[in-house]
């Protein structure tokens, strides 16, 4: 993917305040602090065009970003951090259930685990919430910069049973030397595809109009 824009649309809180559904939507979805803001910044190649933190909790709103003027990618609130007050942490589950229930362009969900743990219960509910919308998910495993390579094969293989899914569908991503990119672009890709016109089109479109 040759990403020639990318710009920040708006911050959402609930369905009233989405940008129209009107394009190809990618959502990226994690536990606070797992690099999810960081991963968004490395696909499309911009260092600060989100916002990251060392502080988890930063993203408490769902952020709609367009890209080449022809796809959202979304960058959805973290989730189970305990230092979240219990007023914000509340209103993620509906904040976040209320954006997967009503975004008919939603193609994939992006499933962020940190490379040093292994899935618990929310990753758990989320694949199961996502599997039961029979929404395509797309695993994967951030800051694997901080593993070595023999123990970023055997996180990939223990992430995978813990998910029931093949080894192979992990994604081994590091937004810090960009191991992972091309890959996840290719999944990206390939969901945007099966709903009919490419990116390519999309993008060709809108240049010419
Ligand atoms: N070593 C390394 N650090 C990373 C990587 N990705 C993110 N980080 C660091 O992890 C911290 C959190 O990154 P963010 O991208 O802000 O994480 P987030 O998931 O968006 O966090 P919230 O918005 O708070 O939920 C920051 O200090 C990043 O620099 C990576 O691939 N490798
Ligand atoms: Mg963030």
């Amino acid at each position: 993917m040759i990403v020639k824009s990318a710009t920040f649309i708006k911050s959402a809180v609930t369905p009233a305040h989405y940008p129209p559904a009107d394009r190809p939507e990618i959502a990226f979805a994690g536990r606070s602090n797992v690099g999810k803001s960081s991963l968004i910044n490395r696909l499309i190649n911009r260092r600060r065009l989100v916002k990251t933190s060392s502080t988890p909790g930063r993203t408490q709103l769902i952020n709609f970003f367009s890209v080449n003027d022809s796809l959202y990618f979304v960058d959805l609130p973290g989730y189970g951090y305990a230092k979240v007050p219990v007023k914000i942490q509340r209103t993620w589950a509906p904040m976040v259930e209320a954006y997967l229930g009503g975004r008919p362009t939603l193609r994939a969900v992006v499933l962020i685990i940190d490379a040093r743990r292994l899935p618990g219960r929310e990753e758990h509910d989320l694949l199961a919430r996502l599997r039961h919308q029979a929404l395509p998910v797309l695993p994967v495993i951030s800051k694997a910069d901080k593993l070595s390579r023999m123990h970023q094969q055997a996180r990939q293989r223990a992430v995978a049973e813990a998910l029931g899914l093949p080894p192979g569908d992990l994604i081994l991503f590091s937004a810090k030397s960009g191991l992972g990119r091309n890959e996840l672009w290719q999944a990206i890709e390939a969901r945007i595809d099966v709903g009919g016109a490419s990116l390519q089109d999309h993008a060709g479109r809108s240049d010419n109009g």
